[in-house]
């Protein structure tokens, strides 16, 4: 996937008028962006067809997948079929729940991003763990997008030499959860990036900002 500026939105606000309004102020410095379960939740899976039809978005889909396989391939026909570039999954859940993930993207042409490691602090207790493990697992099952922190650069280093310097890594976390913009940049393909932007007094200067910062 190609990311403009490195740069991908995450759009957690909850209502479509104010994300469009920052999508608006911000849309010659951005192609891609992330939704999740707060703006879907509130607003539809038509969502998606918006950010595409509106903006010509790539979208993808945060919806973090942890189910089993049966129910995993429902999740993620539906998301693709409206229209999602991208599906996030968990790799906690193990293979065969990945795999349904993965075929699901397989036939609609689209992607499936891995996520490894979470950002937030809880993550250390239990997921830390089995990070590298589900960074092998997902080379091991040929999935070459992944998801991994800004907030620890020791572990998204650790994880990118996991998963080897040609899959593609996004990382969540930079700025409100502590991420260095540039730091990240060193083991990752791409930023996500949510409330730095959109909930800046001036979105279109804390992009720009962002996008001096790692140049
Ligand atoms: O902290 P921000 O507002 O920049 O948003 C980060 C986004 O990335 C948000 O949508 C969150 O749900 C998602 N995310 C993480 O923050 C951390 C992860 O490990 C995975 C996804």
């Amino acid at each position: 996937m190609k990311v403009k500026n490195n740069i991908i939105l995450a759009m957690d606000l909850m209502d479509l008028a104010s994300a469009e309004s920052v999508c608006e102020s911000i849309n010659q410095y951005i192609d891609t962006i992330k939704i999740g379960y707060p703006l879907t939740l509130a607003e539809g899976l038509k969502t998606i067809g918006l950010f595409k039809e509106n903006f010509g978005y790539k979208v993808i889909c945060d919806y973090k997948v942890a189910d089993i396989p049966a129910t995993n391939e429902k999740i993620a026909n539906l998301t693709f079929d409206a229209g999602a570039d991208a599906i996030i999954c968990h790799g906690f859940v193990g293979p065969d729940s990945v795999e349904a993930c993965k075929a699901s993207a397989e036939d609609h042409g689209k992607e499936v991003f891995l996520l490894t490691e979470m950002s937030h602090p809880g993550a250390i207790r239990f997921l830390q763990k089995d990070a590298d493990d589900i960074a092998r697992m997902g080379v091991e099952m040929g999935i070459s997008n992944y998801v991994a922190p800004s907030t620890r650069p020791d572990r998204l280093s650790e994880i990118r030499d996991i998963v080897g310097k040609d899959s593609f890594i996004i990382s969540p976390g930079v700025g409100t959860q502590g991420g260095d913009p540039k730091e990240t940049l060193k083991y990752s393909n791409a930023l996500i990036i949510g409330r730095s932007i959109y909930n800046a007094e001036d979105p279109e200067t804390a992009t720009k900002d962002i996008i001096d910062s790692i140049q």
